[in-house]
């Protein structure tokens, strides 16, 4: 079996016309964000492009007394399915279900069994994958402008971002609005190592159990510390760190090219190249940058300094079964920014991927 070329869709973006759009691409997977990032929008996190947000983050997490249901996402299947996609992988938890083992707070164990129903329902539907991030500030710090090629807008980082982070937030979203005043204490790399480890080992065995596999994301953008607080993928090397935490296949990799290479040590390939040979990696992300934090640009994806045809050649040589998404990808002047920046990202993987099938045939 050879990789799959997937398409990533946020919550709004559950519909007809988005899974006709993705299957227009070329996409036979999905991975879908049943987390919805952009409730509280504004104009700093507008549902055009991935999500932005500020210092307040990208806006309020979702019900914690409400998991998401067989019903629900059987539902979603069914939706995919007759547009001949199939479901490759939830991407992300809600905050509101697991901020306590992030945070290690009082509510962990219950955030616990949180996670072990989650995984349980999801393989009562027949969905294999779980992308996560174990990260207390997330996803913050970017800013957006005409970076990419031809004035495209894109995302990118200047400089760090050490404002603390206030109580009641993590992973850049707001699980509790009413949290008292002030700021969460920082967390040490030791101590945030130790909370994926007991994370790990709490839910791994459900996970076996359930045929689901956890796949973690990268820091995203990889610094040791965001808003003062510990990342944990945020070196190559520290994917092994993670491998090393817990020796089942049901703890692997949400390999993200473009965080990889935004890195300051090592290579995206080489460190692509030694994940997947292992087996390592359920799926990825696939997008082009150019420079390292805290200081780099999003550029389309044939130009940046990842060589996204040597990135699949890898994967196919190393027998990658699993999807590939475009992550994100610039805005492109137009009637639909988007669309046309995923299009043509999705085309161009498109065509390596089939070249390196046909490479193979005859
Ligand atoms: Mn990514």
């Amino acid at each position: 079996m050879p990789m799959k070329l997937g398409f990533g869709l946020y919550r709004h973006m559950l519909d007809d016309a988005h899974y006709r759009f993705a299957r227009q691409c070329g996409a036979t997977h999905v991975v879908v964000h049943l987390v919805d990032y952009f409730k509280q929008g504004g104009d700093a996190n507008a549902r055009v492009d991935q999500p932005l947000g500020d210092l307040h983050g990208w806006g309020r997490a979702g019900d914690p007394d409400r998991l998401w249901t067989v019903d629900e996402l059987s539902s979603i299947k069914q939706d995919l399915a007759r547009h001949d996609l199939e479901w490759a992988a939830i991407e992300n938890f809600d905050p509101a279900h697991w901020h306590d083992i992030l945070l290690d707070g009082p509510r962990r164990d219950e955030h616990i069994e949180n996670v072990k129903t989650i995984l349980r329902r999801m393989g009562e539907v027949g969905i294999p994958v779980m992308g996560y991030n174990f990260s207390i500030a997330g996803v913050a710090g970017r800013i957006k402008g005409a970076f990419a090629r031809g004035g495209a807008e894109a995302v990118g980082m200047d400089g760090p971002v050490d404002d603390p982070l206030p109580n009641g937030m993590v992973w850049n979203m707001v699980y509790d609005p009413d949290a008292p005043s002030g700021f969460l204490p920082p967390v040490t790399h030791e101590q945030l190592w130790d909370r994926l480890y007991r994370f790990l080992r709490d839910v791994i065995p459900t996970a076996e159990e359930a045929g689901v596999t956890l796949a973690l994301h990268p820091d995203d953008p990889p610094m040791p510390t965001v808003r003062g607080h510990a990342r944990l993928v945020y070196q190559p090397r520290f994917y092994q760190t993670m491998a090393d935490l817990h020796p089942s296949p049901r703890n692997a990799m949400e390999f993200c090219v473009g965080t990889v290479a935004e890195m300051t040590e090592g290579s995206a390939e080489e460190t692509l190249d030694l994940h997947s040979r292992e087996g390592r990696v359920a799926y990825v992300h696939l997008r082009n940058i150019r420079g390292k934090v805290p200081n780099y640009r999003e550029t389309f994806i044939d130009d940046g300094e990842v060589d996204a045809g040597r990135i699949l050649e890898i994967l196919h040589r190393n027998g990658f079964e699993g999807v590939v998404i475009p992550d994100h990808a610039p805005s492109m002047t137009c009637d639909a920014p988007w669309h046309a920046g995923m299009a043509f990202a999705m085309g161009y993987m498109k065509a390596k991927i089939d070249g390196l099938r046909e490479s193979e045939c005859c």
